[in-house]
């Protein structure tokens, strides 16, 4: 099956497994959490669930009102029940590179409040070790007016190279929700991430980086043949 059908999988798995009523769903940002969307909004409407979500991103936010679900924040709700989020990476510790689509900091900031935390990924997201299957680096949220001496920093002490992230649709550099620039640093070889992760989150300028190291507790992929495996 496609990668696509493949998402819809593991989005629905997910949602299926781990939403109850009166819960605080954390919903996550990028392509295959559309799917997660979908799916809450239509059991919301048939079992009449109570459920608030909160956003990770202004296209979350767009797309829990869009959905017509009722919107939250950590204000309200500091716990949640479970968040629910994409990849794109998934090694098998299930260390997580995440970030592809910009979003990391406050995905991160929403996966940490929440009890439970699951991935969802199609099967090019299972990887046996980070770097295998995904080529664009580990996304490094960065204070811009500190992006030079950080990306510097990194590659002095990790190796590799680390690239400010370039806009598509706006002239310049990508602008996070959160008004800060991204590197993506491309790194070769095994790691320890833990290690990594801290020493990078250290360096003065840095405010978060694409690497979840031990925060999620299981991750659906939707299989090419059209199953789903669960990781935990
Ligand atoms: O940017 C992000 O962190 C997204 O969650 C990303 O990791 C997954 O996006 P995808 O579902 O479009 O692959």
């Amino acid at each position: 099956i496609m990668a696509e059908e493949a998402k819809k999988l593991a989005a629905y798995a997910a949602v299926d497994n781990h939403v109850q009523n009166n819960q605080a769903v954390g919903v996550g940002s990028g392509s295959t959490i559309v799917y997660a969307v979908d799916r809450l909004a239509e059991r919301v409407r048939q079992e009449k669930l109570n459920i608030v979500c909160v956003p990770t991103s202004f296209q979350a936010r767009q797309l829990i009102l869009q959905h017509g679900l009722s919107l939250s924040d950590l204000d309200r709700h500091p716990e949640l029940d479970v968040a629910i989020d994409g990849a794109d990476e998934v090694d098998a510790r299930l260390t997580l590179i995440k970030g592809g689509g910009g979003c990391l900091t406050q995905e991160k900031i929403v996966a940490g409040c929440a009890k439970h935390f699951v991935v969802i990924a199609d099967y090019r997201k299972d990887s046996k070790a980070l770097g295998q299957q995904w080529k664009k680096g580990v996304p490094i949220e960065v204070i811009p007016m500190a992006h030079v001496p950080v990306g510097r920093t990194i590659v002095r002490r990790f190796g590799g190279v680390a690239n400010l992230r370039m806009a598509v649709s706006k002239a310049g550099p990508v602008v996070t929700d959160n008004c800060n620039f991204i590197l993506d640093w491309k790194f070769d070889g095994a790691r320890d991430w833990t290690e990594v992760n801290t020493a990078i989150k250290m360096i003065p300028g840095v405010v978060e980086t694409g690497l979840f190291v031990g925060m999620a507790d299981r991750a659906y992929f939707g299989m090419e043949d059209g199953s789903v495996q669960v990781r935990d």
